[in-house]
């Protein structure tokens, strides 16, 4: 008895020893592994005769933070060099009009279509108008103000109908004629924000579309010209110009006030950007940074009050207009230094973060013992597919999110075989494959994967080796003893892999298929 003690004491102690020496020899393998693709760590496990089988074991991949990446380019220009003209969009296009070039205002006016990267004319302003403004209702596009061919100031408000390319003039002006103001449309209003009169002017006027009357609202809390303005959220926000230039406010109409603590101070002093709602955020475009020509981007996040830098436009620019059409933003024309107007026409597009993958599974059902899953890690090392796929080499792989998503299309990116299709239910994804030829790494990407907010193409890769029932990447001796070890046993979640044909039980078939394979190992 005593010796039986002590001889379990003894074997107590050498189990320490092993496991001590086992985690150091293991975590070295998972240094490896971190560089090597195969999966040494999970070898090392079932070498030491553990049955750990990673069934509904969820890797957690590694968050890698996707920031948006952003670029400019330069699209077809615009048709004639210009300033102080005024940009909106409506239904995808970007519409362009009049501005200042020679020194005069004009009246041309041009519409953008992204799809095919053209400008044509539309029909001409009623009258030549330069250093205004406009906005859109998202039905039609309102001209404010601005200044005439004589450069006499005006308070027209003149609307234009991209459906039949005319324009309605019979419109009521606003009170104060302006130029150099900022204006934004929000929940059925247009506002015209302080601007240049005979002064400055730091009055708010706004325009009720149902009821076609102006009224004022709040004044803006300085008299202020050149400055910014955007609606985000049920708020318009304002800031930059002549006057105090790095101040911003948030005008709520519910309470008629301008708010200077809810919005951050831009980081420098700003005017005479083009502006606009870009992605959730207020986007800045160029104009004059401390009082120099910029080609530097800032964007409001209205989430955080933070101002974020974006990257810089190709071609600094002040005095230009901007709008978002067809997920891109469009800086239009501007001045490249004082009176010399230009026809750039520079697109900002953000490349969203597709949605993350939360866990893979490769799916097989074996026979009357249901289906089991092996794991397919999203990151590092990848899972080894030990099952065969019958007759047509068929599997099944198993795409979770974390929450619904829409999905484009599924095809195998890389490696032999084909996606003969997929579903979406909620947030999981199920892609059939066919044609997966054994000893090959293949990669499923699944296209335009949108869960709302994301979107993007996710890849998932497997390896798929026959025979390989300790998933270390080779089919040797170690697979064949552990398949010899299940004859017989009940097919559960412990030893599925050991079930090579996926037939429901673990005999001298599944061992055979193991030696049929043995030498094969996972490309790298
Ligand atoms: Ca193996
Ligand atoms: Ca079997």
């Amino acid at each position: 008895m005593e010796k039986n003690r002590t001889a379990q004491g003894a074997f107590f102690r050498l189990c320490v020893l092993i496991g001590f020496a086992a985690f150091f020899f293991g975590l070295i393998l998972a240094m490896l592994a971190a560089t090597n693709s195969q999966t040494l760590v999970r070898t090392f496990a079932r070498n030491l005769g553990q049955r750990i089988y990673p069934t509904g074991a969820t890797p957690t991949p590694t968050p890698t933070p996707c920031p948006s990446v952003g670029s400019w380019t330069e699209q077809a220009p615009y048709p004639i060099a210009v300033f102080g003209n005024a940009v909106a969009s409506q239904g995808g296009n970007v519409f362009g009009f009049g501005g200042i070039t020679n020194n005069i205002a004009i009246a041309n006016a041009y519409k953008y279509t992204p799809a095919t990267n053209t400008w044509v004319p539309i029909a001409s302003l009623p009258a030549p108008r330069g250093w205004f403004s406009a906005a859109s209702d998202g039905t039609y596009i309102y001209l404010l103000g601005g200044v005439d061919q004589n450069f006499a100031t005006t308070a027209t408000l003149w609307r234009y109908d991209p459906t039949s390319n005319t324009y309605n003039t019979s419109l009521p002006s606003y009170t104060i004629p302006t130029y150099f103001h900022a204006s934004a449309y929000l929940n059925g209003k247009i506002y015209r924000i302080a601007g240049r009169a005979i002064g400055t002017d730091f009055h708010v006027e706004v325009y009720d579309i149902a009821t076609n009357a102006w009224s004022m609202a709040a004044n803006y809390p300085f008299a202020n010209h050149s400055l910014m303005a955007v609606a985000l959220g049920n708020y318009v926000y304002a800031g930059g110009g002549n006057a105090s230039p790095d101040k911003t406010y948030r005008y709520d109409p519910g309470t008629n006030t301008w708010d200077d603590g809810a919005i951050a101070d831009l980081p420098a002093g700003r005017s005479a950007a083009a502006s606009g709602a870009y992605n959730g955020r207020w986007l800045l475009a160029g104009g004059d940074v401390n009082f120099a020509v910029s080609n530097s981007v800032i964007a409001l996040d209205p989430a955080t009050n933070t101002w974020i830098n974006l990257p810089n436009m190709i071609q600094a620019r002040d005095y230009l207009a901007g709008a978002t059409a067809d997920q891109s933003f469009y800086a239009v024309a501007g001045t490249s230094g004082p009176g010399t107007p230009t026809n750039d026409n520079q697109q900002y597009m953000e490349t969203p973060c597709p949605p993350m993958a939360s866990s893979a599974f490769s799916r097989r059902v074996h026979g009357g013992a249901g289906p089991f899953d092996i794991p397919l890690p999203l990151t590092g090392s990848v899972g080894v597919e030990c099952r065969s796929g019958g007759a047509t080499n068929d599997y099944q792989m198993i795409i979770n999110f974390m929450s619904p998503v829409t999905v484009g299309n599924a095809s195998v990116t890389s490696g032999t075989g084909s996606v003969s299709g997929f579903t979406v239910s909620g947030s999981q994804v199920t892609v059939n494959l066919t044609g997966i030829t054994n000893v090959q790494r293949i990669t499923v990407t699944l296209f335009d994967v949108n869960d709302g907010t994301h979107m993007g193409n996710v890849p998932v890769s497997m390896g798929v080796l026959v025979g390989d029932v300790n998933g270390n990447a080779a089919v040797n001796a170690a697979d064949v003893s552990l398949t010899k070890a299940q004859l017989g046993q009940g097919v559960g979640s412990s030893n599925f892999r050991e079930d090579v044909n996926a037939n429901g039980v673990i005999n001298v078939a599944d061992v055979a298929q193991v030696k049929a394979n043995l030498g094969t190992s996972l490309p790298p």
